[in-house]
C-alpha cells in the first residue's frame, strides 16, 4: 500500500456475516485479517472507507418487491451495523449504497458520503489513485467495484485473503476472481503486500 493509495473495506454488516440476513459461509474469518489491513493503512497515512449496504425497507433490490434478496441491511437496524470486531478507526470515511429504491447499486463507487460526495469524487479529492478492496461480498460488492474502478479512473488491488462471496450458485467467488483478474484488477494477500 503505497501513497496515492486507500483502503476500502466492504460491507463488514451484521446481516453479511454468519446469523444475518445474508451471511457469508464463514464471513466472521475476514475480520482479523481486515484489522491487520486497517493497521498497515493506518500506519502509511492511507484514507480508509467503510462502505456500507443501506437499504430501504421497501425497495425493487428485495425479492418481495422483484428483486434477488432478502430484506438486509435495512436503513438504522442492528442488522446493518458494522460487525462490532471490525477495528475501523474513528476517522474512517463511512460511504453508503443502496438507498435509490429504484435500483440494486452493488459497486462501492455507487456509494455516497454522508454529505452526498461520491465515492471517486472523494478518492481523487485526496489523490488517490489505487484502491485496496476487500470484505463482503467478493461476488457482488467487490466485483462491481473491480468492474467500475478502471472505468472511474483508478486501479484497484482485490485482498483475497480478506474477501468471501454468498455464492448463492456453487462457485461464484472464484468466478468473480477471474473477472477481476480480467477487469484489470491485482491480487494481494496480507504477506505478499509490498509496502
Ligand atoms: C451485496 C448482496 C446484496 C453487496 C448487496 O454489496 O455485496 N450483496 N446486496
Ligand atoms: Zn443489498
Amino acid at each position: 500500500m503505497a501513497g496515492k493509495s486507500a483502503l476500502v473495506v466492504v460491507d463488514l454488516q451484521n446481516d453479511f456475516l454468519p446469523g444475518g440476513a445474508l451471511g457469508v459461509f464463514e464471513g466472521d474469518q475476514v475480520i482479523p485479517v481486515l484489522n491487520r489491513y486497517i493497521q498497515l493503512a493506518l500506519a502509511a497515512g492511507l484514507p480508509i472507507y467503510a462502505s456500507r449496504d443501506w437499504h430501504p425497507k421497501v425497495t425493487k433490490h428485495f425479492k418481495e418487491y422483484g428483486g434477488i434478496w432478502p430484506p438486509h441491511c435495512i436503513q438504522g437496524t442492528r442488522s446493518a451495523e458494522f460487525h462490532p470486531d471490525l477495528r475501523l478507526s474513528k476517522d474512517a470515511i463511512v460511504v453508503s449504497k443502496g438507498a435509490d429504491p429504484e435500483r440494486d447499486a452493488y459497486s462501492a463507487f455507487d456509494a455516497l458520503e454522508s454529505d452526498g460526495t461520491p465515492l471517486a469524487e472523494s478518492l481523487r479529492r485526496r489523490g488517490v489513485e489505487r484502491i485496496y478492496v476487500g470484505g463482503l461480498t467478493t461476488d457482488y460488492c467487490v466485483k462491481w467495484t473491480a468492474i467500475e474502478a478502471p472505468r472511474q479512473g483508478f486501479s484497484m488491488t482485490v485482498l483475497v485473503d480478506a474477501s468471501l462471496g454468498v455464492n448463492l450458485q456453487p462457485h461464484d467467488a472464484e468466478r468473480a476472481i477471474a473477472e477481476m483478474v480480467r477487469q484489470g484488477a491485482d491480487m494481494t494477500t496480507i504477506e505478499r503486500l509490498r509496502l
